[in-house]
């Protein structure tokens, strides 16, 4: 272990800086190997410090210390500092006034295979900072309420690094003698060292410009590797839409004149919002239409959005301490999933967003590592990058949202820019604001900063015909969580309508509301344990549309019959909804499927499920996306979520025995819809013909369960005619997922099409590890010595050893535990290369507990290897030590 026993740092603990950091002033000679770095710090007292230490304590991670230098003359020794591995501790510095510390040191950018902190990226130099990676370039106050001006100067060779980049504008440059120039970036703005970014390397751009509502000219700039410039247009256009979209809706301009994304292959995560200087992952900004599937471009336009809108919601506002994380991320991530909604189909991208939040964020939650989305205490910062910090962090702002109104809600957040322009702050801060702009108490809101777990809401329904009344009893529980063993009803919206048996709406007459005040649907607010609300003027009962939009991130409890569920499928107006009865129903008929497994009972389908799918098939849609959710059974892991003991078989068995039967009592359904909707067009990005793939592709996917023959011809010719990813991948997966006899020789194929694709490649792998033919654990292994897998690449390791752990449950929970121990390997050879990657492999190992007792002890078996691993990281140490605890 790096650290014999890694420290915890707790929230309650946060004090002051003890000194300030006003101006920064970088140098760099950038050599691959050998990178030299010297940064002028102007430094102060802080005066609103306690501290009796007066000592300076200085951040610093696997650093070569040359020379600290006092006020420009005073050249330290080690009698008047201290270095451990992770500081510098200079015992005196000038108490009453600034002074000025000059640091030389050296690091090593290429051994750097943990991708924080200075890198290199294929022969590009890049850094990734946040949250805690500035202290592995130079000392410094590494936190975020630390906010100097930064003033940065690259140097290097004229050949390898002709693009020197930095936050900011571009004051200075020139020429040096053997071959070298140097580049001068100051950043105007305040900011703390996590959003320091440099690039450095032999980069192509393209260019465009934004006008902003104030009439100013931003110059935007995309960075990419050359053979990248045909795939930078979909980027820039989604930036240019973000940019817009934040003066709509926000009122919020961007600030500086020049905006630049650069494209880096090696990246821990998705992208980083650095000031004026974003990096991204190669994924989230290349696209073409033959080479990226429709679901990339509606990610890249979410990710281009998300650090975009950081630049107000993180980077103008930041976090005083890093336990404040949701307060930039939740609500930049609602800001996202809302421009997303916006700029394709509100319905399927709320669906597509509670999806993830209930099959991961609610795992999470369940589990031994569930926090609240302000975490109390941590070990290592990077694991508290969650679903939880991230998805219900935006559930939180969602719900805030949904109590105020939109109207409301930009209220407050004018108020909230208002007041904390330029400032680190606090969760509370923003929920201050968003109380004093608006006549709401908040007080037991905050209560879903603190607890963690899904609350569980029961519903009750009784309808007094005599009375004409409806009466919902509502009851919230919230299990225990590690630390938490007790907690307090929270506040919460419930969005609810009522629906007549003809289909028609029913008005919403809640009493104790004032007279003559009738909706289509009302919002409950929910605080207590339990509660009643009644429902007045019903002739007749009323069907029950609740949680409308998912208005709270919690668990339903409500009996439903299949034909009530039925009905909602077909009727309720809420989208949201009406998908979650079509999601409820298969789910039960699934669920019934599970038991009979389990006790050796004949198998059947319900007949329900098919006359409720040829409805919606017989209805006509504009929006094809949405539809074709309507016709999307719940993941395998979203059932298991919701069984007591998990057993991946029964539920790959039982939800393919549903699949198939609708395949084959709809088969003539599916296949017109094929024709009707299949075009050999090349993959333009707009929501009529993404909807035409979405809705075709799905049912290619429901008739390759029948491997027919004609089927096995239909995904051939679609596989080699496709001009678009969308449709080659689509073909690709029913082909590689059945017995087709080209299997082998598709796979092939596509590897010899796309081999200098890296992010085409990325989807081979992924394709093969998520299979569930049988021979998948064989092909995942050899795949692993395949000359294109890189354990130093994160997209490889995702795209593989991810995919097979994460989105393959049947193979990967082989009872025999062969999964289990290829993934510990894996761990343990990735703990040394990349903590930061190793700790986010270990999700699949955390649930343990949820399954059978074999597969139990054989899971904890490998994380108590994992545990006793030489040199374990501080990352996997906290995440092993946790799921054990
Ligand atoms: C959209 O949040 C949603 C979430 C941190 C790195 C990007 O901007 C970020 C960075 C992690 C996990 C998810 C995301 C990011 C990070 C992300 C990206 C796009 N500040 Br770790
Ligand atoms: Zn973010």
């Amino acid at each position: 272990m790096r650290d014999a026993n890694p420290q915890t740092i707790y929230l309650n603990d946060y004090t002051v800086p003890d000194y300030l950091i006003h101006s920064v002033d970088l140098n760099f000679t950038l050599a691959e190997e050998n990178t030299k770095v010297i940064s002028r710090l102007t430094l102060s007292r802080n005066p609103a410090s306690k501290s009796g230490d007066t000592a300076l304590v200085l951040a610093g991670e696997n650093l070569t210390l040359i020379s600290v230098i006092l006020n420009d003359d005073n050249e330290l020794t080690d009698q008047h500092y201290l270095q451990t591995p992770d500081s510098l501790i200079i015992h005196e510095v000038p108490q009453h006034r600034n002074f000025v510390l000059t640091i030389e040191n050296i690091i090593n950018p290429k051994a750097n295979t943990a991708l924080e902190g200075l890198y290199l990226s294929n022969s590009m130099l890049c850094t990734q900072c946040e949250a805690e990676g500035f202290r592995k370039i130079t000392y410094f106050l590494d936190r975020p309420d630390v906010m100097p001006q930064f003033t940065t100067t690259l140097i290097g060779d004229k050949d390898r690094y002709p693009v020197l980049l930095s936050n900011g504008n571009k004051i200075a440059q020139g020429e040096l003698p053997d071959n070298r120039h140097w580049v001068t970036w100051e950043d105007p703005f305040n900011k703390p060292c996590y959003l320091f970014a440099l690039v450095a390397g032999q980069l192509d751009c393209i260019e465009d410009s934004f006008i902003t509502q104030s009439g100013r000219t931003i110059s935007l700039q995309i960075f990419v590797e050359k053979q990248d410039l045909d795939k930078c247009a979909h980027a820039m256009q989604s930036l240019k839409n973000a940019m817009h979209w934040d003066e709509q809706v926000y009122g919020r301009e961007y600030d500086l004149d020049l905006y630049m994304i650069v494209a880096v292959g090696h990246f821990n995560m998705g992208a980083m919002e650095n000031k004026g200087l974003n990096v991204f992952n190669t994924k989230f900004v290349l696209a073409r239409p033959d080479t990226a599937t429709d679901s990339d471009y509606e990610h890249i336009e979410g990710v281009i959005g998300h650090e975009y809108f950081h630049n107000w919601t993180g980077n103008r506002i930041t976090c005083r301490d890093w336990f404040q994380l949701s307060l930039k991320e939740g609500f930049t991530v609602f800001r996202d999933q809302e421009f997303t909604g916006d700029r394709t189909s509100k319905a399927v991208k709320r669906i597509e967003d509670v999806n993830n939040l209930r099959t991961r964020q609610f795992a999470e939650d369940a589990g031994p590592l569930a926090h609240p989305i302000r975490p109390h205490a941590y070990i290592e910062i990077n694991n508290f990058y969650t679903l939880t910090v991230y998805e219900k962090g935006a559930e939180v702002v969602r719900m805030i949202h949904t109590l105020v109104g939109a109207e409301g809600f930009r209220k407050g957040s004018d108020l909230y820019f208002e007041r904390h322009d330029g400032q680190a702050v606090t969760c509370d801060d923003f929920v201050n604001a968003m109380e004093a702009a608006n006549a709401i108490d908040l007080t037991q809101f905050r209560l879903w900063y603190a607890q963690a777990g899904t609350p569980v809401l029961t519903v009750q329904q009784a309808y007094d015909a005599e009375a004409q009344t409806l009466t919902l009893t509502i009851t919230q529980q919230c299990p225990p969580t590690p630390g938490q063993a007790v907690k307090e009803p929270m506040h919460m919206p419930v969005t609810v309508g009522l629906i007549n048996k003809d289909g028609s709406i029913a008005p919403c007459k809640l009493q104790d509301l004032e007279r003559g005040n009738e909706r289509d649907e009302v919002i409950l607010q929910l605080t207590q344990a339990e509660q009643t609300f009644i429902f007045e003027d019903l002739k007749e009962q009323p069907v029950l549309s609740i949680l409308r939009g998912f208005s709270a991130p919690v668990k339903l409890i409500m009996e439903r019959r299949l034909e009530e569920l039925a009905f909602l499928l077909s009727h309720d107006s809420d989208t949201f909804n009406r998908w979650e009865a079509g999601q409820q129903l298969a789910g039960q008929i699934i669920a019934g499927l599970i038991a009979d497994i389990q006790n050796n009972r004949p198998l059947q389908v319900n007949p329900i499920i098919i006359t409720a799918f040829k409805q919606v098939i017989e209805q006509s849609w504009d929006d094809l996306s949405y539809f074709s959710l309507l016709l999307s059974l719940p993941s395998e892991t979203y059932l298991a979520e919701q069984m007591q003991v998990v057993d991946v078989e029964a539920i790959h068995t039982a939800r393919e025995f549903v699949l198939l039967a609708l395949a084959e009592q709809l088969q003539e359904q599916f296949k017109t819809l094929y024709q009707d909707n299949h075009r050999e067009e090349s993959g333009v990005f707009d929501s009529g013909a993404i909807g035409r793939r979405r809705i075709k592709n799905i049912c290619l996917a429901y008739l390759g369960r029948l491997e027919q023959a004609q089927i096995q011809q239909w995904s051939q010719q679609q596989f080699d005619a496709a001009k678009n990813m969308t449709d080659q991948m689509a073909a690709l997966a029913v082909i590689v997922n059945s017995s087709h006899p080209a299997r082998q020789q598709c796979l092939s194929n596509f590897y010899q099409q796309w081999q200098t694709e890296a992010l085409v490649i990325d989807k081979w792998f992924a394709l093969q590890a998520s299979s569930h033919n049988p021979d998948t654990f064989t092909t995942v292994q050899a795949l692993m010595q395949h000359p294109a897998f890189d354990l130093k690449n994160p997209n490889r390791v995702r795209s593989l050893i991810g995919a097979f752990s994460q989105a393959n449950p049947l193979h990967f929970h082989a009872a025999n535990g062969q999964g289990y121990q290829f993934l510990a390997d894996q761990i343990i050879a990735l703990n040394t290369l990349n903590p930061q990657v190793a700790s986010r492999m270990l999700s699949a190992l955390t649930t343990w507990r949820r399954y059978d007792q074999g597969r139990q002890a054989l899971i904890k078996a490998q994380l108590e290897r994992i545990m006793t691993t030489e040199d374990v990281s501080k990352d996997v140490y906290e995440v092993v030590s946790k799921s054990l605890a």
